[in-house]
């Protein structure tokens, strides 16, 4: 601790509270980094758990393991929770580690809302989970919770939709708190322009949250009140129309899944330069294509609904301006390609990530532009191929990102280097799991499997086995990677200020771990 800090604890009155306490009532950016992404990675093992579950069920035909319907909670918990459970607040501790670290900021700009923010998500998750075990079981209908099926479900569909409120509550919050530190507190000569691309994406995925969560908020506010008091918005026998909550969930959902993906792009636009050794390739064309992308994604939310009904005219709209988001994440893919080209590249274990995200979360971006055709959406709406199309962007593409991510600053957060042996490990066998799970799902889905069904007819047997094995080898290196955060957090050889060779930046000029105050070695920008 330096003279300053000392200082401070002579007074008593800035001594920091231990145990239990500290993690309570830290205001401190650092900390409530580390609690988002500890409540992830909780979180991460509940909703891995339901998918083996679920995998388990569907590894032979007929019913094994459960009922029916609880199999239709599992489906539905484990979407709701893995999105808004574990990459969500993943993102958010990423941003509240590094953000303040990348900018030379002291800290964020409202450190006792950030503590706010953080300490609403156990709050939220407890609901969902608990609801479990209340009369009925938990939501069963799929987690875009479609009327009428969810204006019907018991009590447990209302505590849901609190728990939604309180989730969309925190990620107000911490929007307001990252575009205020963003736009305010950034070191003297750092402009926007200047600013590394992880702050950028979240600067403007910040504002996508500001705008869709409130959306979100409406359509199941809405839901309440058909629920509860008698209104018909979504009910046709009152005059409702149970299709209009489609389009309103899906304003929020399009926009929602950029959410859950330009942070990623953030990531992996400071990494690839690292380990290339050579700057971003076409830096302000990325922070365009970041902007592109998430105006645009207001503009293609009835992809999901081809199936509906719509007019040709419709169709026409929402597939063209679909295929067009397709522009900017191909910039995005080009100058990734761009700054390997010709670098010299060494492939430590973030690196790998980094690469198998560029590489896998192309393959669901291209099987995206496939569904973004309304009469193949048509052939293909809830089939297996729509699942193995998400799984592709957000498994390989978000969840690669953040172990990306944790392998690339974990040295910087802890002060300690990670075994890269183990990291290697946990990274073939992850990429491999993976395929193994996801990619035979095109081929069910080709062939007509239906999705979130948890029984099957028999000649998509051999593929959904394959898919279970791949799950379970997928779902068992993540211990893998438990094991080596546990220990990087206790110990192992010492890591550098720069930690990585090619590094550059104002997060690499603190000391290794990071002190706890910011501003005692906050530098300038000349
Ligand atoms: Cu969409």
């Amino acid at each position: 601790m330096s003279d300053a800090a000392h200082a401070h604890d002579d007074h008593g009155h800035h001594a920091h509270p231990t145990g239990i306490m500290r993690w309570l009532t830290t205001t401190n950016h650092k900390d409530i980094g580390s609690l988002y992404l500890w409540f992830s990675l909780i979180m991460l093992f509940t909703a891995g758990s339901m998918a083996l579950l679920i995998r388990s069920e569907l590894f032979e035909p007929g019913m094994q393991l459960m009922h029916p319907d609880f199999f239709n909670q599992l489906t539905t918990m484990h979407g709701l929770i893995m999105i808004f459970g574990v990459i969500m607040p993943a993102f958010t501790g990423f941003a509240n580690w590094q953000v303040p670290l990348m900018i030379g900021a002291p800290d964020m700009a409202f450190p006792r809302m950030n503590n706010w923010s953080f300490w609403l998500l156990p709050v939220a998750g407890i609901m969902l989970l608990g609801s479990f075990w209340l009369p009925g079981g938990a939501v069963a209908g799929g987690w875009t919770m479609y009327p009428p099926l969810f204006i019907q479900g018991g009590v447990s569909y209302d505590l849901t939709i609190l728990a939604i409120h309180i989730m969309g509550l925190s990620s107000i919050m911490g929007s307001i708190n990252i575009i205020t530190t963003i736009l305010n507190m950034r070191a003297p000569g750092l402009t926007l322009m200047k600013m590394p691309m992880f702050v950028w994406t979240w600067l403007i995925t910040a504002y996508l949250l500001i705008a869709t969560m409130p959306v979100l908020a409406g359509a199941v506010t809405m839901l309440l009140t058909d629920r509860n008091f008698g209104t018909h918005f979504f009910n046709a026998a009152g005059g409702g129309d149970p299709v209009m909550f489609q389009h309103i969930f899906w304003f929020f959902g399009h926009p929602e899944v950029y959410i859950l993906i330009l942070p990623a792009f953030g990531i992996i636009s400071q990494i690839i330069p690292t380990f290339s050794r050579k700057p971003l390739f076409g830096y302000a064309s990325m922070v365009y294509a970041t902007a592109s992308i998430a105006i645009l994604s207001f503009t293609v939310w009835a992809h999901h609904m081809f199936a509906v009904g719509m007019p040709v005219a419709a169709q026409l709209f929402f597939m063209f301006s679909t295929m067009l988001i397709a522009v900017p994440t191909g910039v995005k893919v080009f100058n990734w390609v761009a700054t390997m080209w010709k670098g010299s590249l060494t492939f430590e274990t973030p690196m790998l990530f980094a690469i198998a995200f560029v590489c896998l979360f192309t393959i669901g971006g291209f099987s995206g532009l496939v569904l973004a055709m309304a009469p193949v959406d048509i052939q293909l709406q809830d089939t297996y191929y729509v699942v193995a199309h998400f799984h592709y962007v957000l498994v390989s593409g978000a969840l690669f990102s953040i172990f990306a991510g944790i392998y690339y600053w974990l040295p910087k957060w802890t002060g300690h280097m990670y075994n890269e042996t183990l990291g290697k490990t946990h990274f073939w066998l992850s990429v491999i799991g993976m395929n193994i799970v996801f990619f035979p799902m095109h081929f069910l889905g080709l062939a007509g499997m239906p999705r979130r069904i948890p029984d099957y007819a028999l000649q998509f047997t051999e593929f959904n086995q394959i898919a279970t094995v791949g799950a379970f080898i997928f779902g068992f290196s993540q211990l893998i990677f438990l094991v080596l955060v546990l220990k990087t957090i206790k110990g192992g050889a010492k890591a550098s200020d720069q930690v990585w060779e090619g590094a550059q930046g104002l997060e690499w000029t603190v000391p290794s771990p990071a002190p706890y105050h910011t501003f005692e070695t906050a530098p300038v920008v000349k």
